[in-house]
């Protein structure tokens, strides 16, 4: 059931998803061996941000890939329409006994910086998912509900409320709050709107992640700006434009792709 209209609906109701397969073992393996080459010695859980340069894409070809992967545009196409931009990219990688982080968004009633007054609500129009931020995660090693990774309160980038206190400050004992299971060769796309965060690490091998973050063309989450590494296709070098209005003065990722299908 992978069809577009099945993953808009699954999309749009639950704020996340989780595609299985997309890399096959062979490309998991190229990846982690770059990995394996490139990541610091163990500090913090984050690693290959940017800004700050072009982060972990300097660190091989098949990262660089991951930008524009044919499976994840449409998805990211649903909330953030034709115009989107590469906004920042990081790697995760959490090691046994990790301790969690905390829920959170980045807009809707319970972000720190919206400034939306508690309780009010825009509602979505015309049946749309119109705007926003789109986080694709791509899970290189099995993260899920046995040793833990992405959680989140499904349905929550809807919520017309704060997140609740108690909810807050005790995730793990919060039946709303899930761990989506993700294989590696997954890859795990989610609304920043969606309360969601980083579980207590119990796997006894690495959790690691490559974190894409995708935001509308006109929209900017920070002043500074991913630096294009080399070697980027056309439609790729579109992901590092200035933010700018869509269509007028950020083209299109999709002119002459996808006319068909209407999504
Ligand atoms: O995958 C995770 O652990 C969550 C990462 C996160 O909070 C984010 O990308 O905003
Ligand atoms: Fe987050």
């Amino acid at each position: 059931m992978n069809d577009l209209e099945t993953l808009q609906y699954l999309f749009d109701v639950q704020g996340y998803l989780v595609l299985e397969n997309v890399l096959d073992a062979e490309q998991v393996v190229a990846l982690n061996r770059l990995l394996d080459a490139h990541l610091p010695p163990a500090k913090g859980n984050r690693f290959g941000a940017a800004p700050a340069g072009s982060g972990f894409l300097d660190w091989g070809q098949p990262f660089i890939d991951l930008l524009d992967h044919p499976q994840i545009m449409p998805v990211l196409r649903f909330r953030l329409g034709d115009c989107f931009r590469l906004d920042r990219i990081y790697g995760l990688c959490l090691r046994y006994g990790m301790a969690r982080g905390v829920l959170h968004c980045d807009y809707g009633p319970t972000s720190p910086t919206s400034g939306a007054l508690p309780g009010q609500y825009h509602p979505l129009r015309d049946n749309q998912i119109l705007n926003g931020f789109v986080v694709a995660t791509w899970n290189l090693t099995d993260a899920g509900p046995d040793c833990g990774g992405f959680c989140c309160i499904p349905g929550s980038h809807k919520s017309h409320f704060k997140l609740p206190q108690p909810i807050a400050d005790r995730p793990e004992q919060a039946a709303c709050v899930i761990i989506p299971p993700a294989r590696a060769g997954s890859v795990t796309l989610f609304s920043e709107a969606l309360t969601h965060g980083t579980t207590a690490w119990r796997g006894h091998h690495q959790r690691r992640a490559l974190l894409y973050k995708y935001c509308v063309a006109q929209m900017a989450w920070t002043n500074r700006r991913v630096q294009p590494p080399p070697g980027l296709t056309r439609r790729q070098q579109l992901l590092f434009g200035e933010p700018a209005d869509p269509h007028r003065f950020f083209p299109s990722l999709f002119a002459g792709v996808d006319q068909v299908s209407g999504l």
